[in-house]
């Protein structure tokens, strides 16, 4: 089992996919061990996007990102690090496969609907980034609902 931080972005938000995004990721049996909204501050962003900060489209991307609160989950899951990043699809949307979220609901390389950790180790890093200890969650499934016929 493995844990990874996933972002829903602000266009995941604004188009309201949140719920349809989260279906998903449960549906493919990962588990919401966290889950949060806030707005992306200026620090913040920079430190998660750190790779990116250089980049002539950093000041894009980073008026995209703050332009509505983001959602963040913590899923665990069997492989989540690697299996959430194939269910999310290629950055770039336009590239990403029908059936993945970014292919479903994408527009863009920017504008891409959810960010994912990319390695165990980001996701160590991303986990601690956005969550403090007591906000992640461990607990058994011992109800669990009736799949409707
Ligand atoms: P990833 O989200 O698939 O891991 P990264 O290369 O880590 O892709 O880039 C982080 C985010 O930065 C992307 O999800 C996207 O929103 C944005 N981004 C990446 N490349 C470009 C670009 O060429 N133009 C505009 N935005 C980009
Ligand atoms: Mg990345």
């Amino acid at each position: 089992m493995e844990t990874t931080l996933v972002l829903l972005k602000p266009d995941c938000v604004a188009g309201r996919k949140v719920g349809e995004v989260i279906r998903r990721f449960e549906e493919a049996d990962f588990q919401i061990r966290g889950c949060k909204m806030f707005t992306l501050g200026g620090e913040l962003l920079k430190e998660h996007y750190g790779h990116l900060v250089e980049k002539s489209f950093f000041p894009e991307l980073a008026a995209f990102m703050q332009s509505t609160p983001v959602v963040a989950l913590a899923l665990a899951g069997d492989h989540a690090v690697e299996r959430v990043r194939v269910l999310i699809g290629p950055t770039d949307s336009k590239k990403a496969d029908k059936g993945t979220v970014r292919g479903d609901f994408g527009v863009d390389v920017m504008v891409n609907i959810v960010h994912a950790s990319d390695s165990n180790e980001n996701a160590a890093l991303e986990l601690k980034r956005f969550f403090a200890p007591g906000e992640l969650f461990d607990y058994a499934m011992r109800y669990t609902t009736t799949p409707a016929s």
